[in-house]
């Protein structure tokens, strides 16, 4: 009984796959139609089809390195700053809308609300910590596939992402004394930031593939002066479905992003390295591993749920500067 059951299913997935959009659209959903969840822009959907999300992103960071060297405190308070950064934790919740006009065009709408901190100390050892929080960069996107092929049990799309961010996160954060608070701690860029990309998916079977490149680029000034470095990133991963409803997935992310340009004259910048727009730029690749669930069944029927944890094995910095110690994305999706 089982296994017809069973064989019947494989012979319903066989001839779903053969639609000719991606598996994500082709009415048996697999967890990993999605690519790990801290990738972005990784899917498209059909025609009239809407999805919901929300993510949450932490970033912890701890303890400063110059280049590829890691640096302590004395380290940093001996280049003549009065502090030396030791820990920033980064959070973010980002509440996302996709809706596809067509099976070829996808629009995406993301709005994060973001929360930092840091802590600092003097040669005292006197420790001083910093909060921000508030609404981020809104991001507009769209998905456009260029090329998209299913036979029997194989589909392979590729598609551009345009995208374009917009200054609604603010860069006049500031202390308890009232001065503007450095670089990292700002919530915005303050600029228009057109980014562009490419993405590239396969199935075959349980196993799939994605790489992805953007680019995102700062053209011009903000209000003070100054504008964040363009930034390049690439990812590779892999996933494979374990059961109808879990996929595990790993996952190569590269990224390297350039020092701030003009800057911000209201900051001391022999207070805090976090305040020299020379000290933001450097190179980074991450290790992650990840899961994707779809609830099979009950109320929640068709949400999905994602983790992803990332590890760095390579940082470059332009520093004294903080360096990455992890990273976690969770997020839930539900497309209807
Ligand atoms: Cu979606």
């Amino acid at each position: 009984m089982k296994m017809t059951v069973y064989a019947a299913l494989m012979a319903a997935a066989a001839m779903t796959v053969s639609a000719p959009a991606m598996a994500h659209v082709h009415g048996v959903p697999d967890p990993d139609d999605h690519a790990p969840i801290g990738v972005m822009g990784d899917h498209t959907h059909k025609t009239g089809e809407w999805m919901v999300s929300y993510r949450y992103a932490r970033m912890d960071m701890r303890d400063a390195r110059s280049g590829t060297t890691d640096l302590t405190t004395t380290d940093v308070l001996a280049q003549g700053f009065m502090m030396a950064p030791t820990k920033m934790n980064m959070e973010m919740h980002m509440f996302g809308a996709m809706y596809a006009p067509s099976d070829r065009v996808t629009f995406m709408a993301m709005v994060p609300m973001i929360d930092k901190e840091m802590e600092m100390r003097n040669a005292m050892g006197m420790r001083m910590t910093m909060d921000t929080f508030g609404i981020g960069d809104a991001k507009l996107a769209a998905n456009v596939v260029v090329f998209s092929r299913a036979d029997m049990d194989r589909l392979e799309q590729l598609h551009i992402n345009l995208g374009l961010s917009a200054p609604t996160g603010s860069i006049d954060e500031t202390n308890a004394a009232g001065q503007r608070l450095g670089y990292p701690m700002q919530l915005g860029t303050g600029t228009v930031d057109p980014t562009i990309g490419l993405t590239y998916l396969k199935h075959q079977g349980a196993w799939s593939w994605g790489a992805q490149a953007k680019g995102t680029l700062r053209l011009y000034d903000n209000k003070h002066d100054y504008h964040l470095g363009d930034e390049a990133e690439a990812t590779v991963w892999t996933a494979r479905n374990l059961r109808p409803w879990l996929s595990v997935s790993g996952r190569v992310n590269a990224k390297a992003w350039g020092n701030i340009e003009g800057a911000d004259a209201s900051l001391n910048t022999m207070m805090t390295p976090g305040n020299r727009a020379d000290l933001r730029g450097g190179e980074r690749v991450e290790l992650g591993l990840g899961a994707n669930f779809i609830v099979p069944q009950g109320q929640l029927k068709g949400h999905r749920f994602a983790l992803e944890a990332l590890v760095p094995v390579y940082q470059d910095l332009d520093g004294p500067q903080l360096q990455a110690d992890h990273r976690l994305v969770a997020g839930w999706q539900y497309a209807f």
